[in-house]
C-alpha cells in the first residue's frame, strides 16, 4: 500500500490504519476482479490507477483546490445538477460507497436493514476513512428512496425535492427546486452563476457524457472490444477524478477500442450470451455481480443504472443562450431520469427495450441492492415486459460482501445455460 499521501490523509483527520484495511480490502477485490478479465485495453490502466488516486492523488487536488479558496459540496445522486455546481465554482463531489469493509461502522446512526449503499458510504464516514468528510462545505441530499430521505433529516443535510411523479406540475416543481440548487451553490461560493459560465459547464458535461456514450457504442458490436467489468470502472471513475484528466484518458481509451475494432480484438477470450445488467448502481469498491457474470462466460454489454446509461444517455439542450432558458434546459435534463422512485416509472420500462434492441441483448439480469424496495419492486414490472418480448431474466438481490458469492455464481452459470440453450436453438 502506497503511503505517499498519508502526511494529508492524517491532516484532514483520517484513520490511518483503519484506512489501510479499507484500501488493502477493495484493493483485494479490484484484484480479484480484474485479473478474471481476459484481453484488457492498455489504455485502462489509467482508470485503475484512479481507483487508487481517488484516496490519494485526487484528494490532494481536492484539498489544493479548496486551499486556493475553491468550495466543494458532497452529493449521493445523479439528480443534483454538476452544471448549476460548477458554474458557481462549486466542486461536486459523489460520496456513494461501494466497499462492504464499511457497512458495519454505520450502526452508529442506521439500521442494519437499510440499503448497503447507503451504510457503506455512511460507515466511511463515521469510521473516518472518507477522505472527503472534511474537504466540503456542505452536502446535497436528495428526496429519491425513503432510506435516503431519512437520513438527510438525521444529518441535516441540504435537500433538493425530486418529485414522485412526472407529470407537469413535477417539472414545475423540479424546475424551482434546480433554481432554489443554484442559489444555494451562489451563497456558498459567493460567485454567481452568469451565463457564460453555465453555458461553458453544460458544453463541458456535454462532452463527458458524449464521450461516455462513445465507449459504450463500442459494447454493442458483436465482438465488444471492451467488458463489462471495464466499462463498469470507467463510469465509477467518471464520478470522482478531475473532468479533463477523465476526458483525456477516454480519449485515449476510444482511440484503443478503434484501433482493437479493426484489429478483431475482443475483450472476452470465448463468445458468451450478451447481458444487460438492469437495477441498481454499482459504486467504486463494487464489482461483485458484475465480477460473477462475467467471469462465468456471460458478456455484460450494457448498465441500465446510474453507473451506466442512466447517467450519461441524456444530454442538456444547448441551444438557450438565457440564463432562464439554460437552467430549465437543465432541469428537464435531470426530470427524464428514470430512478425507480418515480410512480409510475413507464419511461424505464421503454428504455430498457431500446437498450435490448440496441444492444443485441440475450438476457437481462436485475442487480438489486439489498433493502431497495423501489428497484426490487419494480423488478417485477420489468420482469413481465421481458417475459412479453421472450428475453429471459434473473433477478439478483445482494448486498456489497462477498460471502454469497459461489451461490451466485452457481445461478448466474445456469442463467448462461439457459441463454446458450435459446441461442443454439
Ligand atoms: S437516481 S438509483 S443514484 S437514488 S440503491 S440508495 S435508491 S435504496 S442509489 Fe440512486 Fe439517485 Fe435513484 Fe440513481 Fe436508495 Fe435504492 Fe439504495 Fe439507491
Amino acid at each position: 500500500m502506497e503511503h505517499t499521501y498519508n502526511d494529508l490523509l492524517k491532516e484532514i483527520g483520517v484513520d490511518l490504519a483503519l484506512h489501510d484495511q479499507l484500501m488493502e480490502y477493495n484493493t483485494r477485490h479490484h484484484t480479484m476482479s480484474y485479473a478474471s478479465c481476459a484481453n484488457r485495453p492498455a489504455a485502462m490502466r489509467y482508470f485503475d490507477e484512479s481507483f487508487h488516486a481517488s484516496h490519494g492523488e485526487r484528494v490532494a487536488e481536492v484539498y489544493g483546490y479548496r486551499k486556493r479558496g475553491g468550495k466543494s459540496i458532497g452529493t449521493f445522486c445523479i439528480y443534483v445538477p454538476d452544471e448549476i455546481a460548477l458554474a458557481a465554482e462549486v466542486l461536486p463531489i459523489p460520496l456513494c460507497g461501494g466497499s462492504h469493509w464499511s457497512v458495519d461502522y454505520a450502526d452508529k446512526m442506521f439500521p442494519r436493514e437499510i440499503c448497503p449503499l447507503i451504510r457503506s458510504t455512511f460507515g466511511m464516514a463515521f469510521s473516518n476513512t472518507c477522505p472527503y468528510k472534511k474537504l466540503k462545505d456542505g452536502v446535497v441530499g436528495e428526496t429519491t428512496c425513503d432510506a435516503k430521505k431519512k437520513a438527510w433529516d438525521l444529518l441535516k443535510f441540504e435537500v433538493m425535492e425530486v418529485p414522485q411523479k412526472k407529470n407537469e406540475r413535477d417539472r414545475d416543481l423540479w424546475r424551482a427546486e434546480v433554481r432554489a440548487f443554484k442559489e444555494y451553490v451562489e451563497r456558498l461560493s459567493g460567485v454567481r452563476v452568469i451565463p457564460e459560465r453555465l453555458k461553458a459547464s453544460i458544453r463541458l458535461l456535454n462532452r463527458k457524457r458524449q464521450v461516455l456514450q462513445d465507449i459504450n457504442t463500442f459494447r454493442k458490436l458483436p465482438n465488444p472490444p471492451i467488458s463489462g467489468l471495464d466499462a463498469l470502472l470507467v463510469s465509477q471513475v467518471a464520478l470522482n477524478q478531475d473532468l479533463n484528466a477523465f476526458m483525456d484518458g477516454c480519449e485515449r481509451l476510444i482511440e484503443e477500442l478503434h484501433r482493437r475494432v479493426e484489429d478483431g480484438v475482443s475483450a472476452y477470450a470465448m463468445e458468451g450470451p450478451r447481458v444487460l445488467i438492469a437495477g441498481t448502481p454499482s459504486p467504486m469498491g463494487n464489482w461483485k455481480v458484475h465480477y460473477a457474470v462475467e467471469s462465468s462466460g456471460l458478456q455484460i454489454v450494457a448498465d441500465e443504472t446510474c453507473t451506466g446509461i442512466r447517467y450519461f444517455r441524456d444530454l442538456v439542450d444547448e441551444a438557450p443562450d438565457d440564463l432562464e432558458g439554460m437552467i430549465d434546459a437543465i432541469a428537464d435534463r435531470y426530470f427524464k431520469i428514470d430512478c425507480s422512485c418515480f410512480s409510475p416509472n413507464t419511461e424505464r420500462i421503454e428504455h430498457v427495450k431500446k437498450i435490448i434492441e440496441e444492444y443485441a441483448i440475450d438476457g437481462v439480469v436485475q442487480n438489486i441492492l439489498s433493502f431497495c424496495h423501489g428497484y426490487n419492486v419494480e423488478a417485477k414490472v420489468i420482469e413481465d415486459m421481458l417475459a412479453g418480448l421472450g428475453i429471459p431474466s434473473l433477478k439478483i438481490v445482494t448486498d456489497y460482501s462477498y460471502e454469497d458469492l459461489e451461490q451466485l455464481k452457481v445461478r448466474i452459470e445456469s442463467f448462461r445455460e439457459l441463454l446458450n440453450s435459446r441461442n443454439a436453438a
